[in-house]
């Protein structure tokens, strides 16, 4: 935890820093309306409630959350497109949904209000990030169906910042576009930061000296404090991480401070619990598991007790900044992103986290899992720095050996390491695909 923030910057002071007891107040009368608006407003959820004997008088207390039904993204699968929608219609100004590419994309609706939290949810959060009316909001996330693209901009207008609506892509342009126009803050996926980065130093700009970087508003995918150091000192600029889902609402749902320690959930929106993925019983304050999220004032598709498949801790302890929103530690994967290899769980964050330790290595890999006679096989292929390549053979097979020992003490399975030359992993203009797993293609 960094013990000298860099700044001390709140958008909304009442709101972000309200006494935790007053908030308790809000969240409840908040949850008691959200009952009563869904039992006349959906039919989905007034049939759910019926089907678990809830009605809005049984929510009590804030405990009585757990009364209430968990909502799957086979709910919001299955009630495609707009079944799911608590609004009419005509109400609705906005949809976005996620990227698969194949089958029926999932679906999220927004209201004019809607938008305009959301609005303030992401002003909130590039404040938090130290971004202000002065600076150059450069955004390369995706703008369209994606939420990443739309909600940063939404918040940098807000803020006042000149917005850059970049998207991700033409990676050249991006570099002489940020040192021309100024760019003090990027907004992208993490990985998509460290292509940026590369594409500078293949075009010979130096990013100390002809890029004025300051911040970094990076989320959407998984990423480790190792790659948080290696973006930092590529950019030269401050990392903060953002979380949120399209489903919730977007980017925005959380925050980090400048004080790094934990991402501050907006809870006068959005309730946080976190469950045993496998029982659905909430955890103690303090375990790690599954998020479980219900947004408290969205009106086109409010969501209760959604299952984000994202695992977390929470934390109430105060923090430094005076914000008093429960945080979240950063995501250690997603349940459905967890490697069961050779009956071993094993999370790509792990293998990432010993990958970028090493300065031989670009921050640069891809997992290929298979099934060869029956048993599963791991390959992590990661690319060399262009000095270590250069390195020779022999020197090559020796770090692959020491690295291949470190990995099996970390994951507890043996893999396969094979070190590739530098630029041959693809790059990705958004969120990095990092695992090919055939066993379940061949499936
Ligand atoms: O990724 C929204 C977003 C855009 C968040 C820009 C942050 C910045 P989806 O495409 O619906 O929405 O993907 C949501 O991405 O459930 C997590 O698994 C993952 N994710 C999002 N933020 C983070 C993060 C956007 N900071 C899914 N760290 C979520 C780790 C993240 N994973």
């Amino acid at each position: 935890m960094s013990t000298k923030p860099s700044h001390n910057l709140v958008w909304n002071n009442k709101a972000e820093c309200m006494p935790v007891k007053e908030r308790r107040e809000l969240q409840l009368k908040l949850l008691q309306d959200l009952v009563a608006r869904l039992s006349v407003q959906s039919p989905f959820y007034r049939n759910l409630f019926k089907k678990h004997g809830v009605k809005p008088e049984d929510i009590k207390t804030l405990d009585d959350l757990r009364r209430l039904p968990f909502t799957v993204k086979d709910d919001l699968r299955d009630n495609y497109p707009f079944e799911l929608f608590a609004a009419p219609l005509k109400d609705v100004v906005r949809v976005h949904c996620s990227s698969g590419t194949t089958g029926k994309p999932v679906v999220s609706g927004y209201t004019a209000n809607d938008i305009d939290m959301w609005t303030e949810m992401m002003a909130r959060s590039l404040t938090a990030a130290g971004a202000s009316y002065r600076d150059v909001v450069h955004n390369s996330y995706g703008y369209g169906l994606f939420t990443g693209g739309l909600g940063a901009d939404l918040g940098a207008r807000k803020i006042g910042a000149v917005t850059v609506p970049m998207s991700g892509g033409v990676n050249n342009r991006q570099i002489m576009l940020m040192e021309d126009f100024g760019a003090t803050v990027l907004t992208s996926t993490p990985s998509y930061a460290l292509v940026l980065a590369e594409t500078a130093a293949q075009m010979g700009v130096d990013i100390k000296t002809r890029i004025k970087l300051r911040v970094g508003v990076f989320g959407a995918e998984p990423w480790t404090e190792e790659m948080r150091a290696e973006i930092e000192e590529k950019l030269h600029l401050e990392a903060y991480d953002i979380f949120g889902m399209g489903e919730i609402m977007g980017p925005g749902v959380s925050i980090e401070c400048p004080y790094h320690n934990g991402l501050h959930i907006q809870d006068d929106n959005f309730l946080p619990e976190i469950i045993d993925p496998d029982t659905g019983e909430p955890l103690p304050p303090g375990e790690q598991g599954e998020l479980v999220i219900t947004t408290l004032t969205k009106e086109a598709m409010p969501l209760i007790r959604y299952r984000t498949r994202d695992i977390t801790r929470l934390t109430d302890e105060p923090c430094s900044c005076g914000r008093t929103g429960v945080r979240h530690f950063k995501l250690a994967g997603r349940t459905d992103d967890m490697l069961i290899i050779k009956g071993v769980n094993v999370f790509p964050s792990q293998i990432e986290g010993v990958l970028l330790r090493h300065g031989e290595l670009a921050p640069q890999y891809v997992l290929v899992v298979d099934r060869v006679n029956n048993l599963d096989r791991l390959e992590i292929q990661v690319e060399a720095t262009e000095e270590f390549f250069c390195s020779g053979q022999e020197c090559i097979e020796q770090f692959t050996n020491n690295l291949h020992q470190e990995m099996q003490q970390m994951l507890y399975i043996s893999s396969q390491i094979t070190i590739v030359p530098p630029h041959t992993i693809q790059r990705s203009e958004g969120k990095a695909k990092r695992l090919i797993d055939k066993r379940i293609e061949a499936k």
